[in-house]
């Protein structure tokens, strides 16, 4: 299943509680990160796991090893399950990241490319392809990778296996859910929902791209389940 993961971007505790619940059925896992915890506080992040499905910290941690790990260590003691980290900071960095989650049993995602169209000034002329590497050599559990760019995803796929991959840009930014879901692990969704005038009608349109898990004919190798 392609897991749609809502991009919890929103300005106040209130509308993040409120499109939580409402969302809620049609998600498999919620994101948030600066704009919301900034303005909310780190406690929604309580909150908002005691919901009961997986929060993701969208913190893009790109910091010296140390303070890597210090701030993994305050996300993991608010209920996140898992962190998302840059991978240009290089291999130290990176592992702070995920030996910090893995022993608290969470997830570590790195990002590969970004989804904007400015990404493509640093991440292409082989900058993702070695960030890819690293995510193997350290042992990430996964990748941010853009659904703005499916044929660079899709390549990114082929050197990463069968690790993870989670897509933004999706909607708002031009991302085709039907071009990326196949090829991809979870789709994330901010805008298109959280602005959408029926968060959970526009959720519950994205849950559908949750079957096309693995339907990409090109890719070289089975998805896991
Ligand atoms: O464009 P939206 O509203 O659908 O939101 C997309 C979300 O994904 C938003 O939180 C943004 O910060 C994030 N994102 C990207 O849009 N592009 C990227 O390349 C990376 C991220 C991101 O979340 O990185 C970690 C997953």
């Amino acid at each position: 299943m392609t897991e749609v993961i809502l991009a919890l971007d929103v300005g106040t505790r209130d509308a993040a509680v409120s499109i939580a619940e409402k969302t809620g059925p049609y998600l498999d896992a919620i994101k948030i990160g600066y704009p919301l915890v900034l303005a909310a506080g780190l406690t929604i992040a309580d909150e908002l796991s005691a919901g009961g499905l997986p929060l993701i910290a969208d913190f893009k941690v790109a910091d010296i090893p140390n303070t890597s790990r210090l701030i993994a260590e305050e996300v993991f003691s608010h209920g996140f399950s898992g962190i998302i980290c840059h991978g240009f900071v290089g291999r130290d960095s990176v592992l702070a990241c995920v030996d910090t989650a893995h022993d608290h049993g969470g997830e570590c995602y790195v990002v590969t490319e970004m989804s904007h169209p400015g990404a493509v000034d640093f991440f292409h002329g082989g900058i993702a392809e070695r960030i890819a590497a690293l995510v193997c050599e350290t042992g990430a559990d996964g990748i941010i990778a853009p659904a703005t760019r499916p044929e660079r995803t899709q390549m990114l796929r082929t050197l990463i296996g069968t690790r993870k991959i989670l897509s933004p840009g999706v909607g708002a930014q031009g991302g085709d859910p039907s071009a990326i879901a196949g090829i991809v692990d979870g789709i994330i969704v901010g805008r298109a929902i959280y602005e959408s005038a029926d968060p959970a009608g526009a959720a519950q349109q994205y849950a559908q791209f949750r079957s096309l898990r693995g339907t990409n004919p090109h890719l070289p190798y089975p998805l896991r389940e």
